[in-house]
C-alpha cells in the first residue's frame, strides 16, 4: 500500500540528490574539521576546582554556574596565541578539504564583530574578529569553510524554548529579526563561506516556526546561490524535523549523523550525509580534562573510510583552548591521519559508495566517475588473500597496492565473479589500500 502523501507548503523542496557543482564538490570533500571555540574554551569544562563530566560547551547551563559570572567570561577573551593561518595548516597537513567553524555556539558569543549584538568579539579584550581571518586563512589554504550558527541564543533576551504567553511570542519575534540579520551579516561579511550548519533548532519555539524558517531559508539561498544548507535548519508545519511528513530529507544533506555511523547503505535512504565526531566520546569544545576513551588515529581514519564507503563525508573536531592554540593531542592525531592520508587519500577524495557488499577485511570505495575501486584494509588475513565478491558480469583486470602500483598482484579466481587477491603485507602496521580495476564483459 502506497502511504498517501501529505500536501505540505514547509517540507522538502527537492527529493534527491543536489545535481550541481557545488554540491558535487561537497560530496567529494571525504574529510573535514569541525572546529568548537567560544568562551567555554576559557574555563576548559572547569568551574572554581570542580569538573563536570558534561560536554564542555555547555558548562554555563551546569547546576551552581551563575549565567552573569558566565557572559562576564567575555572580558577574558584574549587568545594570544590564536593563529588562524597555523590553523589553516593543521587542518591542510591533516587532508581536511572543509572546516565548520562555531560563528556562535548556543552561549550567543560571537566571534564575529556582529552589529545586532554587544556580545562579540569586539567588546572583548581581544577586539577583533576572528572569524575573518580564518576564512581568509581557510580560503588561502584551498579548504572549503562552512559557517556553523546556533539558532538558540542563550544571551539573547527574546530567545524562548516555547512560546506559552503573548508576551513570549512578542519577545520572540524581535528574536526572530535578530536571528535573520545576524546570518544576513555573517553572508555579507564572509561571501566565499560554502555552507551554513545551524544547530540549536530542536527547542519547540523555532520548531513552531516553520513558515519564517522556510521562508529565511530560501533568502539566504537566494542571497548565495549554490550554499549548502543541511537538514538541521528548519521542521515542516507539522514539526517534523530533518525528513519532513512525507519522509523526505529537508535541506541538501543528512545532519543527523552525529558522534555516530550508518551500518549499511540502507540506511542513508539515498541522500547526502555526513558524520561529525568527537575526539572523546562527547566534548567539542576545549575540556582540560581530556579523559575516558580518546579515539585513536586508527579509528578516526577507520571512521573516515567508512563513511567515504557509504557515500558520505567524516568530520573531526577540534576544540582549540582558551589561549587560542590547538591542544597537542589533536595536533598529534592530525599529524598521524596526515601522515596516512598523504599515501592513501586517493581512495578517500572524489570517491563513493562502490555498490559492493562488504567484506571483512575493510571498505570498499570507488573514483566518482571511473571503474577504479579502492579497497581500503583495516583487517588483515592470516594467509594474505583478501576475498573479493563482485556483482554478475564483473570481474578484476588488475590488482595493485595503492603505495606501489608497479606491483601487479596475483588474482585467483575462486568461482563465477569470486576473487582471491593476494597480498603478503605481514608488516603492515597501518591500514592500506589495494586497487583493482574492474571490466564488465566477465
Ligand atoms: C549540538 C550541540 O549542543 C553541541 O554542543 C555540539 O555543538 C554539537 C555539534 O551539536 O549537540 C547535539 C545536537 C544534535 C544531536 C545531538 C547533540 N542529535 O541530533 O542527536
Amino acid at each position: 500500500v502506497k502511504k498517501e502523501k501529505i500536501n505540505l507548503v514547509h517540507g522538502a523542496h527537492r527529493d534527491g540528490k543536489r545535481p550541481d557543482e557545488a554540491m558535487k564538490k561537497w560530496r567529494g570533500y571525504g574529510l573535514g574539521q569541525f572546529i568548537h571555540w567560544g568562551l567555554y574554551a576559557i574555563p576548559g569544562g572547569e568551574w572554581n576546582g570542580k569538573t563536570y563530566n558534561g560536554a564542555a560547551e555547555w558548562i554555563r547551563s551546569w547546576d551552581g554556574i551563575p549565567k552573569s559570572t558566565y557572559d562576564s567570561l567575555i572580558y577574558k577573551f584574549n587568545p594570544v596565541n590564536f593563529d588562524a593561518k597555523a590553523w589553516a595548516a593543521t587542518a591542510k597537513q591533516m587532508g581536511a578539504k572543509y572546516v565548520t567553524i562555531t560563528t556562535k555556539h548556543h552561549d550567543g558569543f560571537c566571534l564575529w564583530p556582529s552589529k545586532y549584538t554587544d556580545y562579540t568579539v569586539a567588546n572583548s579584550p581581544w577586539k577583533k574578529d576572528i572569524i575573518k581571518p580564518l576564512v581568509d586563512a581557510y580560503d588561502a589554504a584551498g579548504i572549503d569553510v562552512i559557517l556553523y550558527f546556533s539558532v538558540m541564543d542563550w544571551n539573547h533576551p527574546g530567545w524562548r524554548y516555547d512560546i506559552k504567553t503573548e508576551a513570549d511570542s512578542i519577545a520572540f519575534e524581535g528574536f526572530k529579526q535578530f536571528t535573520r540579520n545576524q546570518l544576513i551579516e555573517l553572508l555579507t561579511l564572509y561571501p566565499t563561506a560554502k555552507g551554513l550548519w545551524f544547530d540549536g533548532t530542536w527547542d519547540k519555539s523555532w520548531v513552531k516556526q516553520a513558515a519564517f524558517a522556510d521562508e529565511l531559508e530560501q533568502e539566504l539561498r537566494k542571497l548565495r546561490p549554490g550554499i549548502i544548507i543541511g537538514s538541521r535548519f528548519r521542521a515542516d508545519e507539522y514539526g517534523k524535523r530533518h525528513f519532513d511528513s512525507n519522509g523526505v530529507l529537508i535541506g541538501d544533506y543528512e545532519q543527523g549523523w552525529e558522534r555516530k555511523l550508518p551500518e549499511k547503505i540502507a540506511d542513508v535512504h539515498g541522500n547526502d550525509w555526513d558524520c561529525v565526531m568527537t575526539v572523546p566520546e562527547n566534548q567539542w569544545g576545549y575540556n582540560k580534562a581530556w579523559k575516558g576513551h580518546i579515539k585513536t588515529a586508527f579509528e578516526l581514519i577507520e571512521m573516515t573510510a567508512k563513511s567515504v564507503s557509504l557515500g558520505g563525508n567524516f568530520v573531526m573536531n577540534f576544540g582549540p583552548q582558551g589561549d587560542g592554540a590547538i591542544r597537542k593531542e589533536e595536533l598529534q592525531l592530525a599529524k598521524e591521519i596526515g601522515d596516512w592520508m598523504k599515501v592513501n587519500s586517493e581512495a578517500i577524495y572524489n570517491c563513493e559508495y562502490a555498490v559492493l557488499d562488504k567484506q571483512d577485511w575493510g571498505y570498499f570505495t570507488k573514483k566518482t566517475g571511473s571503474n577504479k575501486i579502492y579497497m581500503l584494509v583495516f583487517n588483515t588475513p592470516i594467509n594474505g588473500k583478501y576475498r573479493v565478491k563482485l556483482p554478475a558480469k564483473m570481474g578484476i583486470s588488475m590488482a595493485a597496492p595503492l603505495s606501489n602500483p608497479g606491483v601487479k598482484l596475483k588474482i585467483e579466481e575462486i568461482k563465477a565473479n569470486e576473487y582471491f587477491i593476494e597480498f603478503n603485507n605481514p608488516s603492515a602496521k597501518q591500514p592500506f589500500v589495494i586497487t583493482f580495476e574492474t571490466d564488465t564483459d566477465k
